[in-house]
């Protein structure tokens, strides 16, 4: 029996010498250890022992499962500590090493044109309301005044997508939309992206961004309306800003008028930026048309409103400098930087 146990512990011993991973030494130890092992085959002979020797071979079992155990926690130890140190080699990381430069974005001059926008109406308490790219014809054109056969419809002339279903030339939808849901008063503005089929020029685009502006409320007058774009071209230009209002024709509004800023790069005096006569034409604008508002179901008796609407390209083109509609859209990395 003694000899069988140093067969067993010398074997046991070699197999653990010899393990090179962590699974080859639990193999060792459910081969010697386990309910199946060697050692356990021992044990369970000890019926054959004569009753007396039964005390003393089961000490030497013991013995030398421990002894075995013992080695192999040993073992098993080691083994993990210089897998631990080989990973730490491994994950070094050298802290002295200079680093990546991160080459970081911004926003796009159309969307910084647009939140400065958005900011001054915000700070005069009107809504930001967006509204769908596709709408009905009723949306874009009817509910502003523009019949079917209307020749304005030729100049706004669109994408359509079926039937009467088109891509927006504006987004007055939005505003109708608005009004629709007959809370009064409004003071709202609808920014977003519209479409026209035009022709790529560097002024022009298929697709483009506008803002409009609408406030409907009891009493509003054409004073409210110069007091408000006043207001804001002189947020948006510079306090020095004047501004100049010229008649003009929309449909949807009457009066309407065209607003025109005064230079800001000559002060008014006449530059070739403004073309040399000190004005720059940024937006237009009217007293909303009763025919409008009787359509989404506002009584022009009681309530009265203006209206206002520009491209956003503009602005941005004006505001930084820009001589070509056409590089807002290229995403060239080395124009947008600038800005
Ligand atoms: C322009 C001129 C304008 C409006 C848009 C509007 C909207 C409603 C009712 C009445 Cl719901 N009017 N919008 C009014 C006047 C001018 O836009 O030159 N845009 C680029």
């Amino acid at each position: 029996m003694k000899a069988k146990l140093e067969q067993i512990k010398s074997e046991a011993l070699a197999q653990i010498n010899n393990a090179a991973t962590l699974e080859e030494l639990n193999e060792v130890r459910v081969n010697v250890l386990g309910k199946k092992g060697a050692l356990t085959a021992v044990l369970k002979s000890m019926k054959d022992v004569a009753p007396e020797d039964r005390p003393k071979v089961g000490q030497m079992v013991n013995e030398t499962r421990e002894e075995i155990e013992g080695v192999l926690e040993e073992t098993i130890k080691k083994m993990e500590k210089a897998k631990r140190e080989a990973k730490m080699k491994e994950e070094v990381i050298d802290v002295t090493l200079p680093a990546k430069k991160q080459i970081k974005g911004h926003r796009h001059p159309n969307t910084i044109a647009m939140e400065e926008v958005e900011r001054i109406f915000i700070g005069m308490g009107y809504e930001v309301v967006e509204g769908p790219e596709v709408e009905t014809d009723y949306y874009n054109f009817e509910a502003l005044n523009i019949p079917a056969d209307h020749p304005a419809k030729d100049e706004q002339d669109t994408f359509y997508i079926s039937g009467d279903i088109l891509l927006r030339t504006q987004t007055s939808g939005t505003q109708v939309h608005v009004m629709e849901e007959g809370k009064l008063p409004i003071r709202m503005i609808a920014p977003g992206r519209v479409f026209r089929s035009d022709e790529v020029d560097a002024t022009h685009s298929p697709s483009f961004h506008q803002i409009e502006g609408l406030v409907i409320d009891k009493k509003i007058t054409f004073a409210d309306l110069k007091g408000t774009l006043a207001e804001f071209a002189k947020e948006l230009f510079g306090e020095e800003t004047k501004v100049k209002f010229r008649p003009h024709h929309f449909n949807f509004t009457e009066p309407s008028a065209e607003m025109d800023v005064s230079c800001f790069k000559c002060g008014g005096s006449g530059c070739r930026f403004c073309k040399g006569s000190g004005w720059i034409e940024i937006l237009g604008c009217g007293m909303v048309h009763p025919n409008v508002l009787r359509m989404s179901n506002i009584d022009p008796e009681k309530y009265s409103g203006f209206a206002f609407g520009m491209g956003l390209e503009r602005i941005a083109l004006l505001k930084y400098e820009i001589d070509d509609m056409r590089l807002l859209y290229e995403n060239d990395i080395r124009f947008l930087r600038q800005f």
